[in-house]
């Protein structure tokens, strides 16, 4: 049965009007996947709902945060009680601190933190905090690598950026660019060539230590560990961008499962269940550079706001239960392993990389490692799995350059349904 979207057609003609695009990111237009983006009535659990009435098995989960799945009971219960009492002060809370504890326990190499209002925010004031600790310029980052619309960092990026073929932005001075070295990922040859010529310019390397906006792309054996020892070794400040894998794969950062750890970390989305939030924290002696205990100027009307930190705290505490991080692990590897055995079957060649409860599907027999090998995967074949999946209820992201991610509400019954729908209408591999 054709699914219907009379009213997703319409709401979008009027957002079209008067919203850039007819939305307020990017990423969600379809522009890579063609049609129109879904104008979402409801969430529960693993499900939305479109305005049409149309029910989706959700795998874009709100690009990350939804780690409990939509609507989750308990969130929804702390923040009534919470914004019952008043939705933002301007002036400290406790739950800011009791949020700012959690983290700093679960992510030794974060001794101290500031709580902000977006990802973007947090990698923005980190990039500033670095330059202002350092006295140094220039910012390394990663060809592929997203880190929010920072205009330092809209160079060679990856998300929205590289989904619209305009991976470094317009708008963005040629001075800034020029403090900005964008790097393939996994590379550390090309590291080491670019810090032994620029060090003493160089404030900063920033890295999403597992980047989810190329696609998922693991890194290379020893890359890491290698990439902060010649930080270290030339006074550059390491900033892991932890946005999406902050509490994601562990509870803590992804460099709980590593035996380094950055100088500074950036972190959004689970931190704030759901509602508007970022921070960045690290090292004392360079947080204690952040204003008002330094000269490094940061600010938020609603930074820490009672909400967010009511949210943060609710799911970081359910997040802390036993098994949790085992029972996303085996959900997805199910899953994982359930689309690459159909597409070997049906004939089709898939790529898929995944850490924890996060994955990518490439369109490839070859293996994805960086942004270049990640632009080579097939994108149309992409966006006919992505409207074959959709006419059958699952929602993946409108892009190849994002991550798919599953949530402690997805059942197995979910797992199946979502294999069982995969590559419906493709042909067998042309000989
Ligand atoms: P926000 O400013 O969107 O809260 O966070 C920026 C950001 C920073 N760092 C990483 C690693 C990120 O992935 C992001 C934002 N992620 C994208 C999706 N990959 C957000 C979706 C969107 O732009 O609409």
């Amino acid at each position: 049965m054709m699914r219907k979207f009379v009213k997703s057609k319409r709401f979008f003609k009027n957002s079209e009007k008067i919203i850039p695009g007819g939305v307020n990111s990017p990423v969600r237009a379809f522009k890579a996947v063609g049609g129109q983006p879904l104008f979402i009535e409801k969430g529960r659990g693993s499900h939305i709902w479109d305005v049409d009435g149309n029910v989706y098995i959700d795998y874009v989960m709100s690009w990350g945060p939804l780690i409990l799945g939509h609507a989750h009971p308990e969130v929804l219960k702390r923040v009534k009680e919470v914004i019952e009492r008043g939705t933002s002060f301007g002036a400290p809370t406790e739950l800011e601190t009791t949020l700012a504890q959690m983290i700093v326990k679960a992510i030794p190499s974060i001794e101290k933190i500031r709580l902000v209002n977006s990802g973007t925010e947090a990698t923005m004031s980190a990039i500033r905090l670095a330059r202002g600790y350092t006295g140094k310029d220039m910012v390394i980052k990663f060809d592929g690598c997203y880190h929010g619309h920072v205009d330092s960092l809209l160079v060679n990026a990856g998300s929205g950026a590289a989904t619209l073929s305009n991976p470094s932005s317009a708008g963005i001075t040629s001075e800034t660019a020029s403090n900005t070295i964008s790097l393939p990922f996994n590379n550390i040859d090309a590291v080491k060539k670019v810090v032994k010529s620029h060090y003493k310019k160089i404030a900063c390397i920033i890295i999403e230590p597992i980047p989810g906006n190329m696609g998922v792309v693991l890194p290379q054996a020893g890359f890491l560990n290698k990439l902060l020892k010649i930080a270290q070794e030339f006074g550059i400040i390491s900033i892991w961008d932890e946005v999406i894998t902050g509490f994601r794969v562990a509870y803590g950062g992804i460099q709980t499962l590593y035996a380094v750890t950055p100088d500074l970390t950036c972190l959004g989305k689970i931190i704030g269940g759901g509602f508007p939030v970022g921070a960045y924290g690290g090292k004392k002696e360079i947080m204690e550079y952040v204003s008002p205990q330094g000269p490094v100027y940061q600010a938020g009307t609603l930074s820490g706001n009672p909400i967010a930190m009511a949210a943060g705290i609710e799911t970081l505490k359910l997040l802390s239960r036993a098994k949790v991080y085992e029972s996303l692990e085996e959900k997805t590897r199910i899953l994982t392993k359930g689309l690459k055995d159909n597409a070997d079957r049906i004939g089709v060649d898939v790529f898929i990389n995944r850490i924890g409860s996060m994955f990518s599907l490439f369109f490839t027999n070859q293996k994805v490692f960086d942004y270049q090998s990640a632009l080579k995967a097939d994108a149309h074949k992409y966006r006919l799995f992505f409207k074959a999946m959709l006419e059958q209820g699952i929602y993946l992201a409108p892009s190849q350059f994002e991550t798919l991610f599953v949530s402690l509400a997805h059942t197995l019954e979910d797992i199946k349904d979502t294999i069982k729908a995969s590559f419906y209408g493709f042909k067998k591999r042309e000989v």
